[in-house]
C-alpha cells in the first residue's frame, strides 16, 4: 500500500485557508484548539437559539389566532374591533381615548354643517322669492310671543312642496343669525381632517374643488356635495397619533383651537338643534341626522366645552371611515386563555376597496361578517342605484361560496337592531322595500328572523361545503351586551381554532 500524505485540495480554497500553519508550535496548537472549540460553542448557542425562536415563533402563530371583519361601509367592522379591545385590551384602550377628542369634535361639526347645508339651501329660496302679500299678511301676524324668535326682526314665510307634501317653515333673523355665527365651523372641520390625515402618507386634501381628496373619493363619486361627504383614514394610529397622545391620561387636555371655537359657539348648537322649525324642515327634507353614523348633536352640552374628554361610550359611536386593510395586534390583558394573542383585520367596506380583502382570506382562522340590517330601504353612498339590503346578501354569497374560505369559521352579526327598531317604529314598512317579506307583522323580532333565515338559505344554497355559522342580533353601540356575545364569539373561534392547530 502506499502511504497517503494529507495534501491540501486545491480545487476546495477554503480548505487551504482553514489549514493550520505548517510551522506551529504545540503551544501554539493548543492555544488554536482551544480558539476554535469556543468559537464552536459559540456558534453552536446562536444557533440554539436560532432554532428555539423558530420553534416559538411556531407556537406562537398556533396560539395566534386571527380574525378578519367584513361587511359594507357603515356595518360597524371598526365598532366591533373597538368593543373588542374595550373589553379585552382595557388599559390600552384607556390611554387612547383622549385621542380620540378630534374624531369627535369632527363629528360634531359634521353633523351640524350638514343641518346648515340645508338650512342654507331653503333660506336661497326665500332669498331668490318676491315677498308675496300672502308673505306680509303672515308678517303682521307674527309676535315673538310666540316664542319662535328672540332676535326676530325679519320674518319670511316659506312654503315647501317636498315629496307631495308641503309645509309652512318660518324662518326668522334668528336663523340668519345661527347661519353666519356657525359658518366658521365649516373651515374649523377641514382643519380638524388636515390635522388627522396628516398623517397619511398617502393623504391630499384639495381645498375648494371636488378633486383628490384622498378617503373621499368613491362617496364623491355619488355627487354629493363636499361638505357632506365622509373622511377616512389609513390608520388610526397615525392619525391620532397613538401612543404620544396616550402617554398621559391625567394631565389637562390641551384647549387647542377646534376646542376653544367649540366652547365659544356651544349655546348657538344647542339653540340650532333645538330649533323646531329647522326640525320641521329637516323632516320635511327626509335628513335624520340622528340616524347618521358619528351623531353627536344630543351632547353638545358637554363636548362643545374646553374640558371635554371623550367617554368609552363616545369613542365607541365615533364615526372615522376605514381606508385600506387596519391590523391590530391585541394582547388579552385580562386573560390567561389559550389564545391571548389576537390579530383583528378591519378592512375598508366600501366597493372600491373589497379588492384589498382576498390575499387575507386563506391566512385568517375566522370571519366576522357585519350585515347592518336596518339598511333595509337604504342605499349604497358609492353607487346609489345599489341597495344596501341587497348589496350585503350578494356579499354573504360571494364569502359562503369561496373555496378559499371552506375552513374558516363563520360568524354574523345581524348589526343595527337598535336602528332597525326605531325605524320600524317610526312607520317604515318592510315589504315595501323586500316583497318577499310579504304580510308578517313589521316588527323588529320578524324581521330578524326572516333576515336570518335568508342567511341561512344562502349558506344551505351556496356554501363551498357543509359548514356550521352562528348568527347572532347586534347592536354594537351597545357596549355591555356586545361584550358578553363577544364572549361567547371569542370562546368558538378558540373551540374551532384549537381543532385546526391540533393537525397544523
Ligand atoms: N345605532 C347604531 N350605530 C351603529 C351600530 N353599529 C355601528 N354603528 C355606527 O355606525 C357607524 C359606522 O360604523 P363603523 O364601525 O365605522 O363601520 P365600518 O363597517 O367600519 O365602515 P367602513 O370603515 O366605512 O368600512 C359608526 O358611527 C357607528 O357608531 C349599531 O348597531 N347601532
Ligand atoms: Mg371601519
Amino acid at each position: 500500500m502506499v502511504a497517503r500524505t494529507h495534501k491540501p485540495q486545491l480545487s476546495d480554497p477554503f480548505s487551504i485557508v482553514l489549514q493550520p500553519p505548517v510551522d506551529e508550535t504545540p503551544a501554539e496548537r493548543q492555544q488554536r484548539v482551544e480558539l476554535e472549540q469556543e468559537q464552536k460553542r459559540v456558534s453552536d448557542q446562536i444557533d440554539d437559539g436560532l432554532a428555539k425562536e423558530r420553534a416559538d415563533k411556531k407556537k406562537r402563530s398556533k396560539r395566534e389566532v386571527k380574525v378578519l371583519l367584513l361587511g359594507q361601509s357603515e356595518s360597524g367592522k371598526s365598532t366591533v374591533l373597538k368593543n373588542f379591545r374595550l373589553k379585552y385590551a382595557p388599559l390600552q384602550w384607556k390611554a387612547e381615548l383622549r385621542s380620540w377628542r378630534a374624531v369627535i369634535q369632527l363629528n360634531l361639526i359634521q353633523n351640524i354643517v350638514t343641518i346648515l347645508d340645508v338650512m342654507q339651501d331653503r333660506l336661497a329660496v326665500m332669498d331668490s322669492e318676491p315677498v308675496s302679500p300672502s308673505i306680509s299678511s303672515g308678517l303682521s301676524s307674527f309676535s315673538p310671543a310666540d316664542g319662535r324668535a328672540s332676535i326676530d326682526s325679519t320674518v319670511s314665510e316659506l312654503t315647501l312642496a317636498t315629496n307631495g307634501r308641503s309645509a309652512n317653515i318660518i324662518f326668522t333673523q334668528k336663523h340668519r343669525v345661527l347661519n353666519l355665527r356657525l359658518s366658521p365651523l365649516r373651515e374649523v372641520g377641514d382643519d380638524l381632517r388636515r390635522r388627522l390625515g396628516a398623517a397619511d402618507p398617502e393623504f391630499t386634501f384639495a381645498n375648494g374643488d371636488d378633486g383628490a381628496m384622498n378617503g373621499l373619493s368613491d362617496i364623491a363619486d355619488a355627487g354629493l356635495r363636499k361638505s357632506s361627504r365622509e373622511f377616512g383614514v389609513r390608520g388610526w394610529i397615525g392619525a391620532l397619533g397613538f401612543p404620544a397622545t396616550a402617554k398621559k391620561p391625567d394631565e389637562p387636555m390641551l384647549v387647542d383651537e377646534p376646542t376653544e371655537i367649540l366652547a365659544t359657539l356651544r349655546d348657538d348648537i344647542i339653540s340650532l338643534w333645538e330649533d323646531l322649525e329647522v326640525r320641521e324642515l329637516l323632516r320635511i327634507k327626509g335628513v335624520r341626522v340622528e340616524d347618521r353614523p358619528g351623531f353627536f348633536l344630543s351632547d353638545t352640552g358637554r363636548i362643545a366645552t374646553r374640558t371635554y374628554v371623550p367617554s368609552d361610550n363616545d369613542v365607541v359611536r365615533a364615526r372615522l371611515r376605514t381606508l385600506g386593510i387596519q391590523e391590530w395586534r391585541i394582547t388579552l390583558e385580562q386573560s390567561d386563555h389559550f389564545g391571548a394573542e389576537w390579530i383583528i383585520y378591519d378592512v375598508g367596506g366600501s366597493r372600491s376597496m373589497r379588492h384589498a380583502w382576498l390575499p387575507y382570506f386563506d391566512a385568517v382562522n375566522a370571519i366576522i361578517f357585519l350585515a347592518p340590517i336596518s339598511c333595509f330601504d337604504e342605499r349604497l353612498a358609492e353607487d346609489p342605484s345599489v341597495n344596501r339590503l341587497e348589496d350585503t346578501l350578494l356579499l354573504w354569497k360571494a364569502i359562503v361560496s369561496s373555496p378559499l374560505l371552506g375552513k374558516v369559521s363563520l360568524v354574523v352579526f345581524l348589526n343595527k337592531c337598535d336602528l332597525l327598531k326605531r325605524k320600524l317604529q317610526s312607520g317604515v314598512q318592510v315589504n315595501k322595500y323586500l316583497i318577499s317579506f310579504g304580510n308578517r307583522e313589521n316588527e323588529v323580532g320578524t324581521v330578524v328572523k326572516y333576515l336570518k333565515d335568508k342567511f341561512k338559505d344562502i349558506l344551505r344554497a351556496d356554501a363551498s361545503q357543509p359548514r356550521t355559522t352562528y348568527l347572532y342580533a347586534t347592536s354594537v353601540t351597545d357596549t355591555k351586551a356586545t361584550a358578553a356575545t363577544l364572549a361567547i364569539v371569542r370562546d368558538g373561534i378558540i373551540r374551532e381554532h384549537l381543532k385546526h392547530a391540533e393537525f397544523v
